[in-house]
């Protein structure tokens, strides 16, 4: 197996426009920000603080995650290291290659998980065993 190096996978500042008269913040990812075409948004809410999401990795889809409220643990895998790395801003993101198991936990009330993704839903780009993945090809 070829392990990912998630030591350089890390929070990835999106642009902020602050209201000059106050009214808040407005953050933007325009094209090509991202190192892939946007093929599919979804959107994680409602997710108790004792559930956990993810518990996989993808063959090929890349996605960029972003905490547009609240907050939630990613905790990234590649087989032989695991980190945990914390979304709670949501002029942050963070952007997980094909190849890497994913993880997220500890949901704060009110936590919404924005996944921008590079391909539409395809089940069998899915690894769920983690046996499996420890023995994967990428
Ligand atoms: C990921 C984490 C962060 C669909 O029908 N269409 C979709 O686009 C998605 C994402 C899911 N589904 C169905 C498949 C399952 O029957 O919704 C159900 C729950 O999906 P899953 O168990 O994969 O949900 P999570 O939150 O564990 O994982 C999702 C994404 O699937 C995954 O790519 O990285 O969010």
């Amino acid at each position: 197996m070829q392990y990912i190096n998630i030591d350089k996978i890390a929070l990835t500042e999106i642009t902020k426009i602050s209201d000059p008269d106050g009214r808040g913040n407005l953050s933007v990812i325009e094209k090509d920000v991202l190192p892939f075409e946007i093929k599919r948004v979804y959107y994680l809410y409602d997710v108790p603080s004792d559930s956990s999401r993810g518990g996989h990795a993808h063959k090929e889809l890349k996605q960029f995650l972003i905490a547009l409220s609240g907050s939630f643990d990613v905790v990234l895998d590649n087989g032989k290291t695991r980190r945990s790395i914390t979304l709670n801003r949501p002029n942050k993101g963070l952007l997980i290659p094909s190849g890497v198991w994913r993880e997220l936990e500890n949901f704060s009330a009110g936590a919404v998980c924005l996944s921008l993704v590079s391909a539409e839903y395809d089940e069998t780009d899915y690894i769920r065993n983690y046996d499996e993945f420890k023995t994967f090809e990428f």
